[in-house]
C-alpha cells in the first residue's frame, strides 16, 4: 500500500438503550473493533459515535442526579477518560490491538473549583496507549428548558454540557510510512508530506461551516465526526409552518439523511479533505436515530456508506494525496480568501437584518 494510503473503519452502532448496561455496550464495541481490525486491508483507524458508551441521554430530562452523573466519566489533570473505570475495558483493548480510535463520550471534568461538563470525543493511539487530542463539541444545539409536550424528543445539551471552544487539528503518527518529521531545515508548508493531519467534530458542528474551515486552514486531511441525529423531532428540525402538511415520519427521517449527507459532502469539498461521520443509529429508547454513516472524499463524493440501522462496519482506504488538488487550486485558501471582506463574521453572530425600506 502507498505511503499515504489510510484505512478507516467507522463504527457505526446501532441503539444504547437507558437500560442496556454498560458491560453490554462496550462488548458490542469490541466486537465492532476485532471485526474492523481482522478485515483486509485491516482498520488503522476506528471512528465511533458521539456519546458512544451510553443511550443519548440528552433526549431524557434526568431530575436524579445519580442517574445522570452515571452517564459521564470522570477525568483530570491526572487521569484522562482511558483511565475511567466504567470505559477502561475498551481502551485497554484497543491499546492490546495497537489501532487507533475516534470515541464520543461524556466528559466530567474535575480540573478547578467546579466540575464542568461536556459533549467530548477523544483520538486514542492505541500504539502509543495514549489520547493524542481531545476535541470537546462547539456547536450544542436544543434547548435548556424541556419542550412541554407529553412524548416530545427532547434536546437537553444546552442544560447538560458547557460548549467547547476550539478547533485544533493535530498529526498522528505511524499511520503512513516517510512522513517528513521536524528538523531544523524541514519546510514550514510540508504540503502533505508530513504526518496527516486530522480534525474533530461532534454531530450538530457538522452543520456549521465554521469549524471546517478552522480545520482546513490547519490543513486538515481527514475529519472525523460522530452523531446522534433525530429522525423525527418536529420541535427541532425543519419547519411544518410553511408547508401545505406535516411531514410524515418517512419524509422527515428522509430529510433528515438529506441533510446530514449535504453537510458532509458540502463541506468535505469546500475544505478539501476527507471526512469520516459515525451513526449511533435506530429505535434507541423509543426515539428513532438516522444512520447514514458514511466517508465522504474530498471532492464531496460518498465513498462508502451503511446499509444498516445497526452495528456495522464501514470501511474505506483513503489515498491522502487526493487531498491536494482541492488544497492547491480551487480551495487554495491563502491564495483565494479575502480577509478584508470577512470583518463581519466575527462581530456577529445572530442575524441583523438591513434598515427597513420607506
Ligand atoms: N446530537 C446532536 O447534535 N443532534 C443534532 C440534532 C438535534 C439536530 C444534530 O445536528 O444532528
Amino acid at each position: 500500500m502507498s505511503s499515504h494510503q489510510v484505512t478507516f473503519a467507522a463504527a457505526q452502532l446501532g441503539p444504547n438503550q437507558r437500560s442496556d448496561s454498560r458491560e453490554s455496550v462496550l462488548s458490542r464495541m469490541l466486537s465492532l473493533l476485532e471485526q474492523a481490525v481482522s478485515q483486509s486491508p485491516p482498520a488503522q483507524v476506528v471512528v465511533f459515535p458521539e456519546l458512544a458508551f451510553t443511550t443519548f441521554f440528552p433526549r431524557h430530562f434526568i431530575p436524579d442526579d445519580e442517574e445522570l452523573q452515571s452517564y459521564f466519566e470522570a477525568e483530570s489533570p491526572d487521569s484522562q477518560v482511558d483511565q475511567s473505570p466504567n470505559v477502561k475495558p475498551f481502551f485497554d483493548h484497543v491499546k492490546k490491538l495497537g489501532v487507533d480510535v475516534y470515541v464520543g463520550y461524556a466528559e466530567a471534568w474535575n480540573g478547578g473549583e467546579k466540575t464542568e461538563y461536556y459533549n467530548s470525543a477523544v483520538y486514542y493511539s492505541g500504539r502509543s496507549g495514549q489520547v493524542l487530542a481531545k476535541y470537546r463539541k462547539v456547536h450544542l444545539p436544543g434547548v435548556f428548558e424541556p419542550f412541554p409536550e407529553p412524548g416530545a424528543t427532547q434536546q437537553l445539551e444546552k442544560r447538560y454540557f458547557k460548549n467547547g471552544n476550539s478547533f485544533e487539528a493535530f498529526r498522528v503518527p505511524g499511520l503512513v510510512g516517510d512522513a517528513l518529521k521536524a528538523t531544523p531545515d524541514a519546510p514550514v508548508q510540508t504540503d502533505g508530506r508530513g504526518d496527516p493531519i486530522f480534525g474533530m467534530l461532534i454531530c450538530n458542528d457538522r452543520r456549521w461551516p465554521e469549524g471546517w474551515r478552522a480545520y482546513g486552514l490547519q490543513g486538515a486531511e481527514v475529519v472525523l465526526c460522530g452523531y446522534n441525529t433525530t429522525a423525527y423531532a418536529p420541535q427541532l428540525l425543519g419547519s411544518d409552518l410553511y408547508e401545505s402538511k406535516p411531514l410524515s415520519r418517512e419524509e422527515a427521517e428522509k430529510e433528515v439523511l438529506y441533510h446530514n449527507q449535504l453537510s458532509l459532502t458540502a463541506n468535505s469539498y469546500m475544505n478539501a479533505c476527507f471526512s469520516v461521520n459515525v451513526a449511533k443509529a435506530g429505535e434507541e429508547d423509543g426515539h428513532p436515530l438516522i444512520a447514514g454513516t458514511c466517508i465522504v472524499d474530498p471532492k464531496g463524493y460518498v465513498v462508502a456508506e451503511a446499509r444498516t440501522k445497526g452495528d456495522e462496519i464501514v470501511a474505506a482506504t483513503l489515498d491522502l494525496r487526493k487531498c491536494r488538488a482541492g488544497k492547491t487550486k480551487t480551495f487554495d485558501l491563502g491564495r483565494h480568501r479575502r480577509l478584508d471582506a470577512y470583518g463581519l463574521l466575527l462581530e456577529r453572530a445572530g442575524v441583523e437584518e438591513p434598515p427597513l425600506l420607506t
